[in-house]
């Protein structure tokens, strides 16, 4: 009888359950709108969404569906990505202009509607044509289900940290003069934090962001690395941070001094206010350690100790030099996923495709440009050329001639790919896609090349998290270097560094039917070709197709 009554109470439970954590339908508006920003000591007219810079956080909850009505009132053909979110069997609203969707032209609508299926964490959103991006982006939080706790001490507060690159010119003259020319573009003019430099030499501050915090509470900050060319260091004076996230997968808490982050990728982080006053310094400055042209001016706002009064603030004693590779590594290194009953890496173990990319940087001749030729760049030695149709479509609709399914799996040339280069710089051109069967099971070594310059890729897969299992100096050893791989813990995410004349395996299952971008999270080198896309098959069960396409999804 005792039994009975806790199976019935049990039930009860159940079936009351579901009503108090029932997912909802989120709905935003995205007005894309020139607005007038002063920055640096002058006002230039950018592209924003709803006049704002940075755009406006999305906040949802795991398992909620998100309808974003994007509605396009400015000159230039637009669309939005929401980088990170997976996307399951909804193509359509990924974002990538040409790859999933033709442009919603001026004064064109388009509704994005996805589910934000088994990730929780800092996302984030950005235009994905031409260089909007640079203005045109903003955070995506995704909270735990209702009454799922985060993994660590639960926050005072939370805060999202946008860092981005500021260009006193227009970036769409910047990226088409560079276009012209056939050389690099124009390297930004600052780096922002929350939309502002911080205090600039030779232009009467116009304030900073202001942290304000409590003795004694924890903060939890949700830093975005939105820049279009630039990997960033990140600190707070006299202040330590715990990691605990990255791009929306908990990792195993670790504490640093200095977070690093590339463009596309998010980390969230805990920060306690350990002192009981004062103002301190929060600095966002480059890393690179190749020898390119950086923006290497540092952003910079404040933490603030509530009822401190004066104007003190305490600096850093140390920053990162550009160059800093060692803390950039040591950063790196530390990641690893949380690998929790709850939160469990499921790291392919068996895999289908064993596949090599290199990726790097070549020239091709070009008559009317600077030098009589142009800086481009390649995975496996092609370079991608953008189709006039929309992938997607072309593989939904069975659509001839707009691309082929013939990707290298391995670079057609091998050579010492980090040594002595190669005379013959040029690339091949293709619009070549690499097939997959649904379900099957990749391992991809990204290997950066010496072609121009070694130098660091932040490589982002659309559609995927993936697990980082090794990384590694000069070329990949597959025989010493896969013994060393981890499987068991590695770090999950959807951006990941290949290191400047060196490799990352990453590994990942091919459970999302669809055409997915994979490229280069630097704006450069996207532009100069280094891009592809795999095209995953429908599998034979209920849920493993691809949905039909929206009937409001725009036309090229
Ligand atoms: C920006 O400012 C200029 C000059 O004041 C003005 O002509 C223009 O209409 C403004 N643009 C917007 C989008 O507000
Ligand atoms: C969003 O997509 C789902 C299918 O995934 C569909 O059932 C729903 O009607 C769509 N919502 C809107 C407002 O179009
Ligand atoms: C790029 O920089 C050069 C040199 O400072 C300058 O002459 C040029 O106008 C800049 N281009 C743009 C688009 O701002
Ligand atoms: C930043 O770069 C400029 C131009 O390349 C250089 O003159 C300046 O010394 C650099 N500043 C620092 C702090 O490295
Ligand atoms: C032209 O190319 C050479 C060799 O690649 C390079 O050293 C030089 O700087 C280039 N010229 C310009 C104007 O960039
Ligand atoms: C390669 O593609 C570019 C456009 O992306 C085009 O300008 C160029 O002529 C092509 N080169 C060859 C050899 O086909
Ligand atoms: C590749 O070149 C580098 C730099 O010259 C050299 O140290 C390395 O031994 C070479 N590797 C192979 C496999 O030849
Ligand atoms: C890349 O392709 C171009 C054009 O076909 C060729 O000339 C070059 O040798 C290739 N390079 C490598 C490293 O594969
Ligand atoms: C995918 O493959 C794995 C391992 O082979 C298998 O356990 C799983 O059931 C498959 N999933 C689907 C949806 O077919
Ligand atoms: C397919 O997906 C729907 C909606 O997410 C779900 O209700 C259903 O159980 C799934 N069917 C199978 C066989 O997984
Ligand atoms: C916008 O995209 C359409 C469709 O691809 C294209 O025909 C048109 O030229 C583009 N418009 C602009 C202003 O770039
Ligand atoms: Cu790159």
């Amino acid at each position: 009888m005792a039994t009975q009554g806790i199976r019935i109470m049990l039930l009860l439970a159940i079936c009351l359950l579901p009503l108090s954590v029932e997912a909802l339908v989120r709905h935003y508006k995205f007005n894309v709108v020139m607005k007038n920003a002063t920055r640096l000591c002058s006002t230039k007219p950018i592209v924003t969404v709803n006049g704002k810079f940075p755009g406006p956080t999305i906040y949802a909850r795991e398992d909620d569906t998100v309808l974003i009505k994007v509605v396009n009132h400015v000159k230039y053909n637009v669309s939005i990505h929401w980088h990170g979110v997976r996307q399951l069997r909804t193509g359509w609203a990924d974002g990538p202009a040409f790859i999933t969707q033709c442009p919603i032209q001026p004064g064109q609508v388009y509704l994005y509607n996805f589910t934000l299926t088994g990730q929780r964490g800092t996302l984030w959103w950005h235009a994905h044509i031409l260089w909007l991006r640079a203005t045109v982006h903003g955070a995506i939080v995704i909270l735990p289900k209702l009454g799922v706790p985060y993994p660590f001490p639960k926050p005072h507060m939370e805060q999202v940290i946008l860092l981005s690159e500021w260009w006193k010119s227009d970036t769409e003259a910047v990226i088409n003069e560079a276009l012209k020319s056939g050389l690099a573009p124009n390297v930004s003019d600052a780096h922002t934090i929350n939309g502002h430099p911080g205090s600039v030499q030779g232009c009467t501050s116009q304030g900073g962001f202001t942290l304000d915090v409590q003795p004694g509470n924890t903060y939890l900050l949700r830093i975005i690395n939105a820049a279009l060319n630039e990997e960033l260091f990140f600190k707070i004076a006299g202040h330590q941070l715990t990691v605990v996230e990255v791009d929306a997968a908990y990792t195993k808490p670790f504490k640093t001094d200095t977070v690093v982050i590339a463009p596309g990728q998010t980390t969230n982080v805990l920060l306690t206010a350990t002192h009981a006053t004062g103002k301190y310094l929060v600095a966002a400055s480059p890393f690179m350690d190749a020898p390119i042209t950086v923006d290497n001016r540092t952003a910079t706002a404040a933490l603030h100790y509530s009822g401190t009064l004066g104007s003190t603030i305490t600096t850093l004693t140390t920053l990162p030099p550009t160059n800093a590779t060692p803390v950039a590594t040591t950063f790196t290194d530390s990641l690893r996923s949380l690998n929790s009953k709850s939160f469990p890496a499921r790291v392919p173990l068996k895999i289908d495709h064993n596949l090599l990319f290199t990726v790097g940087l070549g020239i091709k001749p070009c008559a009317i440009c600077v030098n009589n030729s142009r800086v481009v760049a390649d995975i496996n030695n092609v370079t991608f050329v953008m189709p006039k149709i929309a992938l997607l479509q072309a593989h939904f609709f069975k659509i001839k001639g707009v691309f082929t399914d013939d990707f290298p799996a391995n670079p057609p040339v091998v050579y010492n790919f980090t040594g002595t280069q190669p005379t013959n710089f040029n690339t091949m051109n293709g619009t070549r896609l690499y097939r997959l069967a649904y379900n099957s099971t990749v391992q991809l070594v990204l290997q950066d090349t010496g072609m121009l310059t070694p130098e660091n890729h932040p490589i982002h897969l659309h559609g995927f998290n993936f697990f980082v299992v090794g990384r590694g100096q000069g070329n990949f050893n597959r025989k010493k270097d896969t013994k060393k791989f981890n499987l068991v813990d590695p770090v999950e995410r959807n951006t990941v560094g290949v290191p400047a004349g060196g490799w990352t395996a990453i590994r990942f299952r091919a459970d999302n039917p669809g055409v997915w971008f994979m490229h280069c999270h630097l704006e450069i080198h996207t532009t100069w070709g280094l891009k592809m896309a795999f095209v995953v098959d429908n599998g034979k069960g209920p849920n493993e197709s691809i949905l039909p396409p929206p009937r409001d999804l725009p036309k090229c």
